[in-house]
């Protein structure tokens, strides 16, 4: 494919994400909107470009590694993953349902192409450590990645994840943060500021691109970047807008989990205008 149709490929899947996202928040009448549709892009490149993945064998031994360390974020995951073919679209329709697959945060016993359960905020570097250290002892060639919420790496255990990543010279994990700028009850500079962002994870031995999280060509260069670096880990720096797509949800904390279910039916509107 060529790079303008790739580009706008992945700019079709990142509006279905969209899409899916809210008919399933705006179904359930609950979840995380806002954190979803700020990592709309991010999924459609990992899912549609990057990622090595098998749908019809979620389990094989080679396949790349995704972890959704801000593990509220699954309306998008799920959505990627479905359309990716992991699963079929009716079970969409049970996202935090009984009797459905799709919990409110990822659960790896019960959905196909879940490598990592997350919910609790700060671990998944720690288990995409873990993982990239278990490829290197077992000769393996597949790579991790990890998606983390800027709030989140305000949790001590990032750092600790961080600094053995670059102790242990680890180059088969990319590390990705959805950097926002806001959290659950506000914005992330004043709730406890994290910046400077790059000059942190660099001073932790990391490597670190910046680009615009819902530029796909910007995210696309981003990804090809990172692996081409050896040696030491690497962190994609996406600047996001929390909620981006939705005109009321967008850089606000009112609509980190779902503020009014009444306004959901608009939610979708919008974005299938898009
Ligand atoms: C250890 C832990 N503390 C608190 C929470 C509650 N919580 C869920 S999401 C969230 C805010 C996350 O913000 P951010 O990482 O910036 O995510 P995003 O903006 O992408 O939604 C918080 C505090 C949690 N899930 N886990
Ligand atoms: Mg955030």
């Amino acid at each position: 494919m060529v790079q303008q149709e790739l580009i706008a490929s992945l700019e079709r899947q990142a509006k279905t994400i969209r899409c899916l996202s809210m008919e399933m928040i705006g179904n359930a009448g609950t979840g995380h909107p806002g954190g979803a549709l700020s990592a709309a892009e991010i999924m459609a490149v990992l899912y549609f470009k990057v990622l090595r993945v098998d749908p019809k064998q979620p389990l094989w031994e080679d396949r790349d590694r995704f972890i959704l360390s801000k593990g509220h974020g699954t309306a998008a995951w799920y959505a990627a993953l479905c359309e990716r073919g992991f699963f079929p679209r009716d079970e969409l329709k049970l996202f935090r349902q009984k009797g459905g697959i799709l919990q409110g945060h990822p659960d790896m016993r019960k959905v196909p192409g879940i490598d990592m359960t997350a919910g609790s905020l700060g671990m998944g570097l720690s288990a995409g450590l873990g993982m990239a250290l278990a490829a290197r002892m077992q000769n393996k060639s597949y790579h991790v990645y990890t998606l983390l919420g800027d709030g989140e790496t305000q949790e001590g255990q990032i750092w600790e994840a961080a600094m053995a990543t670059s102790h242990f010279k680890i180059d088969n994990l990319t590390a990705i943060l959805d950097y926002n700028d806001v959290q659950l009850d506000g914005p992330t500079h004043q709730v406890m500021e994290i910046a400077p962002v790059p000059e942190k994870w660099r001073d932790f031995g990391w490597q670190t691109i910046e680009c615009n999280g819902h530029n796909v060509a910007e995210l696309l260069a981003a990804f090809d970047k990172a692996l081409a670096v050896k040696g030491k880990p690497c962190i994609i720096i996406a600047h996001t807008v929390k909620g981006k797509g939705v005109s009321f949800m967008e850089n606000t904390c009112d609509w980190h989990g779902v503020n009014d279910p009444k306004k959901l039916p608009e939610a979708l509107k919008e974005v299938l205008s898009e």
